[in-house]
């Protein structure tokens, strides 16, 4: 790796290192092209390349630092493609619940123009298609400026994220016509994820119910003294009264001698 593109990692890790995340948060970045600003540096807004050459060896993603064009290119045959990505980000690993994510691109020379031959720019993750907004970042100014957008994504690109792979597909992202030559450096997603919360304990008994619990254990105690009581007041007047029966006959047969 060439001392800028280690210097370039670093400032992104340092960047995620700053984001505003709880302890226990994991930010990574993947990348769709190899972040060496077009193969020759060049990697700040401002900064201008030379869209004609192009810089693209075997390892650089599809389509990645070199000459690209509008598909129109109007009286003049269009010498280069418009950049199409296809495939997906390398697959990574999350913590578990995605809170950020971010989509980075790097243009250079990038005329967006107000009316591409082939319709709108657009980028399609897993699916589902970035807001055409992010393509409104970029100068509609015919330069060969160095132009990066960064661009947080809506919630609902969270849980396609989550698993850790990323399609990625788009349109024939394209120069305005006749805008000239252009290139694309990398696209980039920084996700921030944070580990699943511990499974809740079993929560112990609420106060309510242990106190009600002892105040049944106390009535059904409460209950059972009187039964008891009554049932020796009731063995005691029954004895009382076979005896006074035993009494009534005896001085009934002492009467009749
Ligand atoms: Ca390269
Ligand atoms: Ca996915
Ligand atoms: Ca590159």
């Amino acid at each position: 790796m060439s001392f800028p593109r280690l210097l370039r990692r670093a400032a992104a890790t340092a960047l995620a290192c700053a984001l505003p995340v709880s302890a226990g948060a994991a930010t990574i970045t993947v990348y769709y092209g190899d972040d060496d600003g077009f193969g020759v540096g060049k990697f700040a807004t401002g900064e201008v390349i030379d869209p004609l050459t192009s810089q693209a060896d075997g390892s650089d993603a599809p389509l990645t630092d070199t000459r690209l064009i509008a598909d129109d290119c109007g009286v003049i045959a269009c010498a280069a493609p418009p950049f199409a990505p296809t495939g997906g980000f390398p697959v990574f690993s999350t913590e578990g619940v995605v809170t950020f994510a971010r989509l980075t691109m790097r243009m250079g020379a990038f005329d967006r123009g107000p009316n591409p031959f082939d319709g709108p720019n657009r980028l399609v993750l897993d699916g589902l298609a970035v807001p055409d907004q992010f393509f409104t970042y970029f100068s509609s100014l015919d330069t060969n400026e160095v132009r990066v957008v960064n661009y947080v994504l809506p919630q609902e690109f969270f849980p396609l994220l989550a698993d850790g792979t990323v399609s990625l597909a788009g349109t024939h992202i394209s120069n305005d016509t006749a805008s000239g030559s252009f290139q694309v450096d990398m696209i980039a997603l920084t996700i921030t994820s944070e580990p699943p919360p511990p499974p809740a304990d079993v929560p112990p008994p609420a106060p309510m119910a242990l106190m009600a619990s002892a105040l049944g254990l106390l009535g059904l105690t409460a209950l059972r003294r009187p039964r008891r009581a009554r049932a020796q007041v009731r063995a005691q007047v029954s004895a009382q009264g076979a005896a006074q029966g035993r009494a009534q006959a005896r001085a009934r047969r002492d009467g009749g001698r």
